[in-house]
């Protein structure tokens, strides 16, 4: 192939008003410690009622693997809750303010009214091949403070207020402001686009880091 589209230079953008993206803004080292730190949660947590899990939605049941840490995302009704069945939800990893922080520091500067935010709760969601999730408004959290969201493995096309971004491992890309409510949702993960040296043989892991309590 002449050009590989990993060759191929992607600035940071605000992509609308409260959207900024920041490709390769996590180096292969971190991408790699957060893959192996989501897969320690899970193996620690399997089997439990607060369990990675592909969640039920009405009769359907989501294709993509979704572990909440810090509070539990509950589906038939859609609420937040702090334990499922006596089992307290896992903590968010104390790293993850940290690079929630410095992801906030950078998509300021593109779109200086997006706020800090405290990484109270976190989805780690993994696609395998073939799974995406379809558009929707992240509407559980009452506070207002922006997403920020961590792609690790192989692309993903993210809709956002009618606009298309590609998602490749290690970027980073911030919603908040005007776009905290918008809807979105991505597409099934493009099979081998995903680097090799992170610890992911195929699909797709999102975290997203949220605010639930207004400041
Ligand atoms: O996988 C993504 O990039 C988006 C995930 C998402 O929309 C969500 O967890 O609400």
């Amino acid at each position: 192939m002449l050009l590989d589209a990993t060759d191929l230079p992607r600035p940071s953008a605000r992509i609308a008003p409260g959207v900024v993206h920041l490709p390769g803004f996590l180096s292969r080292e971190q991408q790699k410690e957060l893959v192996d730190q989501a897969r320690a949660i899970a193996a620690q947590h399997a089997g439990t009622p607060v369990a990675m899990r592909r969640p039920m939605i009405g009769h359907n049941q989501m294709k993509a693997y979704l572990m909440s840490l810090g509070w539990f995302w509950a589906t038939n009704p859609y609420r937040l809750v702090q334990e499922i069945e006596g089992h307290a939800v896992p903590p968010v990893p104390e790293n993850y303010q940290a690079i929630a922080d410095r992801v906030i520091g950078a998509a300021r500067e593109l779109d200086p009214a997006l706020t800090p935010m405290r990484a109270e709760t976190a989805l780690v969601n993994f696609y395998p091949p073939g799974a995406g999730m379809g558009e929707h408004v992240d509407a559980q959290e009452e506070a207002d403070n922006p997403v920020v969201s961590l792609s690790l493995g192989e692309e993903t096309t993210f809709r956002i207020e009618g606009r298309k971004v590609v998602l490749m491992s290690g970027d980073a890309l911030v919603f908040g402001g005007p776009a905290r409510r918008a809807r979105h949702g991505v597409t099934p993960p493009r099979p081998g686009t995903g680097p090799d040296s992170i610890g992911l043989a195929e699909g797709r892991i999102n975290i997203t880091m949220r605010q639930v309590r207004p400041t």
